[in-house]
Formats: C-alpha cells, structure tokens, sequence
C-alpha cells in the first residue's frame, strides 16, 4: 500500500548485500544506474526512519501532494519540528513521537523545508517539495538509503552541482567545531557511510573562496565518527575528473582495505563507487582519512581530500561526547597552499568559537594533515598529551606547546579552569599574521564561560 522508498529500499536492500558483502571492495559501475532508482510518486507516501537519533534519508525531494510519515525507531522520543538552528518555524510540530509511533504532514507547496528535533539539535533534516520533480526523481540528502548503494551514484545532497559555499552537504549534522558529522545507517551489523569527492567551492574566510576537492563538500570532510570494534563499510563516490582512493589513516586495516592507488587497489574512476569494509581494531582516539591515488596524492590533499576519523570507547554512541568529558573537539590544522594556514579548512577569524564551561574537561582531537610543523600553544591552561597517533601514551605529558608534525594525531586534555576567550593556535608567527600583520590562519580560541 506503500508504493514508496521504504517498500523499494527493502528490495533493494537485498541487491545491495549482493554487491557489497558478497565481496570486498568491489567496484560499483555507476552505468548501473539506470536500473533502480528510488522513486517518490506524487500524492503517495513517504516514510522517514528516525533512527539512532538521524533521520534516514534527511533530505528527501517529492512532489507537491506527497504525505511524508515519520516513525521513531529509538527508545527515546523525538519531535518532528519545522525550523532550523532550534528554531521553530510553526509549520508543523509532531509533539512527542515515542518509539515505534508516526507523524505524518502533507506538503502542498513548492519550497524547501527544514526540521528538527526539539530533544537532539543536531538531529536535523529537510523536505525539498519541488513541482518539477518527475515521478522518478531521485532523492538527494547524506542519508545512507540502500538503492544508491546498490546502483553505486551519490547521494551527496549536491548531486554533482557545486556545493553551498562552507556549508558541507545538506543532512549532516554540523558542530561546535565546525566539523560535520557523518551519519550512518545500521546494515547487517555494519555501520554503513557514503562519501562523495567532488569539486567544490570553499570560503576559507569571508572575501577568500577557493576551488577545492572536498569529501561530501566540506573541506576537512565529515568526521567519521565510530566505536571500538565497529564493523564498517564506507562507501567512496568519486565525482571528481581523475582517480581516487580513500585511505584510512592509522587504523590497520587489512590490506586489500588500504586504499593506496596501484598498490592495494586501481584508483576508483570517475563516476565510480568502491565499497570498503573493515573492523575498527584501533584503540579510542584521532585517526583520519585522506585520498592517496596512483596520481596527484599531493594535488588531491592539497585541494581538500581529507577527514577526521575518530574512534571512541565501546558503548559511546554516535553523537555523544567521550565519556568523562564535557567537551569534545577535532580540529585539523593544514597548510596547503590552496587554503594556506587553518583550522578545520578556516582561517582566523572565520575558525570556530570552541565554547566551554567553567570547569569543564576538554578533549581535543588535534591532527596534522598538512606539510609543515605546527607547534599549536594554548593560553591560559595548560593541556595533557594523553595519545598520539591514537594510541595512549605510558604517561600522559603536561604542556601548553605540542609540535604537531605531518601525518600525527594527537589527543589532549585539560580542565576549563579558568575564564576567558584563550587562543589556541600555531606558535610559529608566519601561520598566524597576514601581510599587514592582522592575525590570521592557524588560530582559534576556547571560549570558558
Ligand atoms: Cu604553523
């Protein structure tokens, strides 16, 4: 009676085990889309899962006419809440949806219509009515639906445009530090993700806009976000004009998973999907991605081809701060010179405002992905080194000053002890003065209220 995506996934589900699990690391030709696709017919139904705190898909194209229902999969209740940034718009609000409960809302007109929900923030999603779309047309969004994986395209929100300047694609949760945050979507016990390299624009500060080549158009990507021990596959569109690969950086994969183009694998060819699969065996910590093709390794990471991968203690959750902290961020610090000096692919003063209470316990996930030394100076507090390269350290170091060398991660640690809006930023006084000697580049501040 549901003619719909959620009736179409489940079939789909099985063509997707065929193609990913049967093997591993097999190549998704793109050609193979025109065989499925998901379809929202006017004046039907369609029914988004509202599943590990995500709504799945997040962003949804349909007609005008279409009654989108929304059912809770949690344990905990969530809303359906039109507005954006906390806000609500008034159109709609579901109340409290408890587990295994819907909420449906008929859209009539044309627009775009951002929600969320009122207990999770961050868990956000949008409905694109669009009189134009044809009664096959495909939906877009970050969300991790089975057809796309089966027929290896993208299901980047960008859908091949260039994306909304530093905005990252539409569904993906964003955070105090300015990273997105990659949702998943549960198969068979594996943590599924998608991403999609692509060409971007990216405003690196207010007046600098950059080309870049970004993952899910933001630049560092999405931070991948997983527990020890996860089974994961993450899926790697490749929508830029040359090869690619994803390798994972620090976490010992086997090797056929070790994305190293003509060494572990061919580069993924335009257009193509590569599936890679993997059990997390690395201890809580920063890790990252980054391409690492046959060719252009330094053009590919120059233009923006990397990402945080953070690894948490078992039971964390996605989403949730590290246990026995207030506080968590990532901030990847580089130097290319398509970007010059930032932080998370800013420039001071557009980095992020890194808020904190008094007393709270900060973790920070620093990592290096650029080509030179950043030795990154905290005011005020002084932080532990508690691991490096994601691993822990026999003891952890006390220090204000960690020189941060290409390829490392760091993990650190200190209490908020004290107010006030203390920079964090590279000591060496080139990566943080511009020509007129304004401060710039590798510079951010905890805010300690
Ligand atoms: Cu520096």
């Amino acid at each position: 009676m549901f003619p719909s995506i959620t009736r179409a996934l489940g079939c789909l589900t099985a063509l997707f085990l065929v193609v990913g699990i049967g093997g591993c690391a097999t190549p998704v030709s793109s050609h193979a889309s025109n065989t499925v696709t998901p379809t929202v017919v006017k004046g039907d139904h369609v029914t988004i899962d509202m599943h590990d705190s995500t709504f799945n898909p997040a962003t949804i194209q349909v007609m005008p006419g279409t009654t989108v229902t929304w059912k809770n999969d949690d344990l905990m209740p969530h809303t359906v809440t039109s507005g954006s940034n906390n806000q609500p718009s008034g159109l709609f609000n579901s109340g409290d949806v408890d587990q295994g409960k819907t909420f449906s809302y008929k859209f009539t007109k044309a627009g775009s219509y951002s929600y969320f929900c009122t207990y999770h923030p961050s868990m956000v999603g949008q409905v694109v009515v669009d009189g134009n779309t044809t009664s096959d047309g495909n939906m877009s969004g970050m969300d991790m639906n089975s057809s796309d994986m089966a027929h290896g395209t993208s299901s980047s929100g960008s859908d091949g445009q260039v994306a909304s300047l530093g905005t990252g694609s539409t569904g993906e949760p964003k955070q105090a530090d300015d990273l997105r945050l990659l949702p998943y979507k549960m198969e068979n016990g594996y943590k599924v993700f998608h991403l999609t390299a692509e060409p971007v624009k990216w405003q690196v500060q207010p007046g600098k806009t950059v080309d870049a080549w970004a993952y899910n158009g933001s630049v560092p990507g999405p931070e991948i976000k997983v527990d020890e021990g996860d089974k994961v596959k993450i899926l790697v569109t490749n929508k830029l004009p040359e090869g690619t690969t994803v390798h994972w950086h620090g976490l010992d994969v086997p090797f056929s998973q070790d994305g190293t183009g003509g060494i572990s694998q061919p580069d993924i060819k335009p257009g193509q999907t590569w599936t890679y699969t993997f059990t997390v065996n690395a201890p809580a910590g920063s890790y990252m991605y980054h391409s690492h093709p046959m060719n252009d390794m330094l053009k590919q990471e120059n233009m923006g081809l990397f990402g945080p991968f953070i690894v948490e203690p078992k039971g964390t959750g996605w989403q949730q701060v590290h246990p026995g902290y207030q506080d968590e961020y990532t901030l990847m610090v580089n130097d290319s010179p398509e970007f010059g000096y930032t932080i998370n692919g800013l420039s001071y003063p557009a980095t992020p405002v890194l808020p904190a209470k008094v007393g709270d316990k900060v973790l920070v996930h620093l990592i290096n992905i650029g080509a030179m030394d950043h030795p990154m100076h905290l005011h005020g507090m002084h932080f532990q080194e508690l691991n490096q390269d994601g691993y822990p350290l026999p003891s952890p170091i006390t220090m204000d000053t960690i020189n941060t060398a290409p390829g490392t991660t760091y993990d650190l640690s200190f209490v908020a002890n004290q107010p006030g809006k203390w920079l964090f930023h590279c000591h060496i006084a080139e990566h943080v003065t511009d020509s007129n000697g304004n401060m710039t580049g590798m510079v951010t501040m905890f805010d300690v209220k």
